[in-house]
């Protein structure tokens, strides 16, 4: 009985008296469903720079309010994050792409103060990506020898030989691959997500070859019609080990994973803090479904990041009022 009061304790608080206890366990289960937070501290949840992942914090951040926490937002590029999670100033990224993403990661976590938290059931994929209209004057495609042999296709100055690749603001070799394959690209950083867009949506209209970072699941394979350029297939050594692949001289010459993991990832004493929103948010699971759809509402279909969360919460109170039951509810 004392072990289970304890456990209960923990769960629901340490602020709850006895009696409130006594009384969940003798059959009011409805306290242990609205689950009062272990710690009034703020639970703080990053941002990052494009759609689903803000908008998945942003439900997330619903449900623990709903659940009685305090939530507090705090926007960090993602190379920053992990200085933050590791120090314990933010607590949650619910969205870590492997593509992206695991090098720092596995670096990180090896000084032992971030959690891996479960994977999503989502697969990824973070890769140059087309528009198909650009096959009728790149033939071969989405093979990488024929992007290579169209390199200069996708010059913006006619002057130039190189062809310019659009990329992401997220930490990519991108450099190293273009010299390890010998594209003949220049790569252009963007600074935010909405940047691809723009840049996808003047190619589009104009139909003009265009090459550019994107990944799945997203908006885009929602709503316009084209692959990933095909790459050696990816593997761990290409990144490590020179002689590997197709160029035996340099590192970076393959794709990124095509199955690519979707993580979640916290501080180390998540668990202690609030128990229950770390159980929450090990089962929080979005699918590529899922994921491609919350991004559509906002990037094509034009509602607030904080509207589509909402919208979300709002429409599935069956599925997320179950996470972290075991934990939450004793
Ligand atoms: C990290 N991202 C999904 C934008 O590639």
């Amino acid at each position: 009985m004392m072990r289970l009061l304890s456990m209960f304790r923990s769960c629901i608080g340490r602020s709850v008296a006895p009696v409130v206890i006594l009384s969940a366990l003798v059959g009011v289960a409805s306290i242990a469903a609205a689950a009062v937070p272990e710690s009034s501290k703020p639970v703080r949840i990053i941002l990052n720079n494009w759609t689903s992942q803000i908008v998945l914090s942003k439900a997330l951040g619903e449900i623990y309010t709903q659940r009685g926490y305090t939530v507090e937002f705090v926007t960090l590029e993602t190379k920053h994050q992990w200085n933050h999670l590791h120090r314990g100033l933010a607590h949650i990224q619910v969205e870590v792409w492997e593509g992206t993403m695991a090098d720092d990661y596995e670096r990180v976590r090896k000084f032992g103060n971030i959690i891996d938290a479960g994977n999503h059931s989502a697969t990824t994929r973070e890769e140059w990506w087309y528009p198909t209209y650009v096959e009728e004057v790149c033939p071969g495609l989405p093979d990488w020898r024929a992007l290579k042999r169209c390199a200069q296709l996708f010059a913006d100055d006619p002057a130039s030989k190189l062809g310019r690749y659009v990329a992401g603001p997220w930490e990519k070799p991108e450099r190293a691959r273009v010299r390890a394959l010998d594209l003949g690209f220049r790569v252009d950083v963007v600074e935010k997500a909405d940047d691809l867009w723009v840049e996808l949506k003047k190619a589009v209209a104009s139909k003009k070859p265009v090459v550019l970072f994107n990944w799945s699941p997203n908006w885009v394979e929602d709503r316009f019609d084209g692959k990933f350029v095909e790459f050696p297939d990816y593997d761990a050594r290409c990144a490590t080990d020179a002689s590997w692949g197709v160029n035996k001289d340099r590192t970076f010459d393959c794709g990124n994973p095509k199955n690519g993991w979707l993580k979640k990832i916290a501080w180390k004493g998540l668990d202690d803090t609030w128990p229950c929103a770390a159980a929450i948010l090990r089962d929080l699971d979005f699918t590529n479904a899922m994921i491609s759809h919350l991004a559509a509402l906002v990037d094509a279909d034009g509602l607030t990041h904080d509207q589509a969360a909402a919208k979300w919460v709002a429409e599935n109170k069956p599925l997320w009022s179950k996470l972290g039951q075991a934990t939450c509810a004793g």
